[in-house]
């Protein structure tokens, strides 16, 4: 029997993220503990249903960074989703290796170029980054100001931000946070903070529309 009360309980409604673009923005600290997370981020996302290519994950150095990569990102899918193909070519461009739209050639003279464009805003923003706590009063400035910050993205935004900032006083407690730890396995937070995304992104559109 679980000996705990701690985490999130399962959501009776299971969201369609068919219909969703999601950025994952992460720092490159702490990298194991990092790709853990991350991968376990996509693979719920995936598992709802979410398409590959309306996954675009962009990387910063270190958390610090996270908070205004995210406000951009956010604002460029904007800039993206409003903007002609042929004004952005060589223009914006997040992520996605695989082009959506492959143009297709009538004659022999070849097919003018067109950029492989998603129409659609980023209907959630996943923040991963991971601080352990060392010596100096880094992990303290860094946790606090990101935490605000990411949160005053959601709210200037309407744009869901999943706070997927961990803050680890042990190595230890980081790689048992990301699924990975080397005494227990523990759990992978990346997974909950990809079925938070499709669930707010869902929802936020949801409520957008005053459907409750
Ligand atoms: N970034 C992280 O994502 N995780 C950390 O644990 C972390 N620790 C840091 C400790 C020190 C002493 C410094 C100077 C930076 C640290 N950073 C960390 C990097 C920080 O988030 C940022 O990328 C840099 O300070 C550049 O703005």
């Amino acid at each position: 029997m679980s000996t705990t009360i701690k985490g999130p309980s399962n959501n009776e409604t299971k969201y369609d993220g068919s219909a969703l673009r999601i950025a994952i923005v992460h720092a490159r600290w702490n990298k194991v503990v990092i790709d853990a997370l991350v991968a376990g981020a996509v693979a719920k996302l995936k598992e709802h249903g979410v398409k590959d290519q309306n996954i675009v994950i962009q990387s910063v150095p270190g958390s610090f960074e996270l908070p205004l990569a995210c406000s951009k990102v956010i604002a460029g899918s904007h800039v993206q989703a409003g903007a002609t193909a042929t004004d952005l070519l060589g223009g914006l461009s997040f992520g996605t290796s695989t082009p959506t739209f492959k143009p297709v050639s009538r004659s022999s003279t070849p097919a003018p170029i067109v950029a492989a464009l998603p129409s659609q805003p980023f209907d959630a923003v996943i923040a991963i980054g991971v601080l352990i706590k060392g010596a100096t009063m880094h992990f303290e400035y860094i946790s606090e100001s990101v935490s605000h910050a990411l949160m005053r993205i959601q709210l200037d935004t309407g744009v869901p931000v999943i706070f997927g900032l961990l803050t680890a006083l042990t190595d230890e407690q980081a790689l048992e946070r990301a699924g990975i730890g080397r005494v227990n396995k523990g759990h992978n937070h990346g997974e909950d903070w990809g079925v938070a995304a499709v669930e707010m992104a869902s929802q936020c559109r949801q409520w957008s529309e005053g459907k409750f």
